[in-house]
């Protein structure tokens, strides 16, 4: 006859390891203190997410030249009023603005900005950086490091003094889908690269993936990818990715990160908060990961409706990880629903989340929320199991949640752990 189970034992281990485990953050557009203004930090910013620019031109619309007019301060006043004061901040990005402001030691009960705002006046970015890395207990990010921003390209071209928590991801759309340009770029960094993307050409991008990969260190190369992506294909795209990207990949031992599924600009006027979501074709995954054994995949898809056969997908290909509630699926509805899926069909062999963070502050509001929800859903699994009569061990759970918080990802990107 099976032990009584102590599920209220079973409860605080699962608690106390999701809580104390330090996290590896593994796609983020944040940046190390080298960036400068980079790296956006403070009320203001995190007031003027993209995702809140949304949000309070839904609730109170204005001409978009005129938002786009306002200043910082402006756009952040309007944020606040008409999202925060005149309705409560009920959506998840709302929220997340009033856990941060609970975080930083404030009572967001009192609805004051201007206090907040004065917080913020004396703070200096690396201690902020200390700050929220240790509240959010985050060990490690990795940050979106575009070789084609003129601003971030300078800064690597200098000799930097890398902060070892910021860990670096070489990220390649423009390369992928706006060749015409990339091509003028490359040409007058002196790569020998013609439109035409012949041999000579796609040797001399090779080299280009190289040189960069030696700069910055890359985790993994990535690209944010359409719902139409398809592979293999006659189109600079597809060319670069089969000639280019997968070979660079080998050689360096690295994964292609591919986030697939955004569907640029629906809305222009709208600048970074203009995209939206399409279903992708789940077969060109399949393709990749079978014709490619010795290239590894890093993948997370936008569509809600992808989900269930991206892991399904995943159980087949040991070269395939699956990553994070991107973007429109990082809601607490939809993060329990896929995190539940992902665990019944693929145990610890999956990475659950990544925060996505824009702004530094939103580690700690995307961290916090995670991780109340994924405690609700290991309890379960774990009292699911102790009533099948496995004995559930603290060292085994805390070893767990150690995969699912880094290790794992450690592990597929070939880092020392
Ligand atoms: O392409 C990406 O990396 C996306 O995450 C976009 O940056 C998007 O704008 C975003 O911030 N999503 O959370
Ligand atoms: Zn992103």
């Amino acid at each position: 006859m099976n032990a009584a189970i102590d599920r209220d034992a079973i409860k605080q281990m699962v608690k106390t390891a999701v809580l104390k485990t330090p996290l590896v953050d593994v796609h983020t557009h944040i940046f190390d203190v080298n960036f400068g203004n980079l790296l956006l930090w403070g009320i203001d910013d995190l007031l003027t997410y993209h995702y809140l620019t949304a949000e309070v031109l839904l609730a109170a619309p204005m001409p978009y030249e005129k938002f786009w007019s306002l200043s910082k301060e402006e756009k952040a006043d309007y944020v606040w009023h008409h999202l925060f004061l005149e309705r409560s901040p009920i959506s998840e990005a709302c929220r997340g603005v009033v856990t941060c402001i609970q975080e930083l030691g404030f009572d967001p009960g009192e609805r004051n900005l201007k206090s907040i705002r004065s917080f913020f006046r004396d703070m200096k970015a690396p201690d902020y950086i200390d700050l929220v890395f240790n509240k959010a207990n985050v060990r490690k990010v990795v940050m979106t490091n575009d070789p084609f921003d003129d601003t971030e390209r300078e800064i690597w071209g200098r000799e930097i003094h890398r902060d070892s928590r910021f860990s670096a991801a070489l990220r390649i759309d423009r390369l992928l889908y706006d060749w015409k340009y990339s091509c003028s770029m490359l040409k007058s960094w002196g790569y020998e690269v013609e439109n035409g993307l012949g041999p000579w050409t796609l040797r001399e991008i090779r080299r280009f993936l190289l040189d960069w990969s030696k700069r910055i260190g890359p985790v993994y190369m990535a690209a944010s990818l359409p719902p139409s992506f398809l592979f293999p294909e006659k189109s600079p795209c597809g060319i670069i990715i089969e000639h280019c990207v997968l070979p660079v990949g080998r050689e360096l031992n690295i994964p292609f990160a591919m986030m697939i599924g955004v569907k640029k600009l629906v809305n222009p006027d709208l600048r970074l908060a203009g995209d939206s979501v399409g279903k992708c074709n789940i077969g060109v995954l399949e393709k990749l990961c079978s014709e490619y054994p010795d290239n590894r995949f890093l993948v997370t898809m936008l569509s809600r409706e992808n989900q269930h056969e991206l892991c399904v997908t995943a159980r087949k290909f040991s070269n395939l990880m699956i990553f994070g509630c991107w973007w429109f699926l990082n809601n607490p509805s939809i993060i329990d629903e896929i995190t539940r899926e992902r665990l019944e069909l693929l145990g610890l062999s999956m990475i659950p989340q990544h925060s996505d963070a824009r702004v530094l502050d939103q580690l700690l509001y995307k961290w916090r929320h995670f991780r109340k929800i994924i405690v609700n859903v290991l309890e379960e699994k774990y009292l699911d199991l102790a009533e099948s009569g496995w004995k559930v061990r603290e060292e085994d759970v805390n070893r767990d949640v150690q995969f699912l918080f880094g290790k794992t990802f450690d592990k597929f990107t070939a880092i020392k752990s």
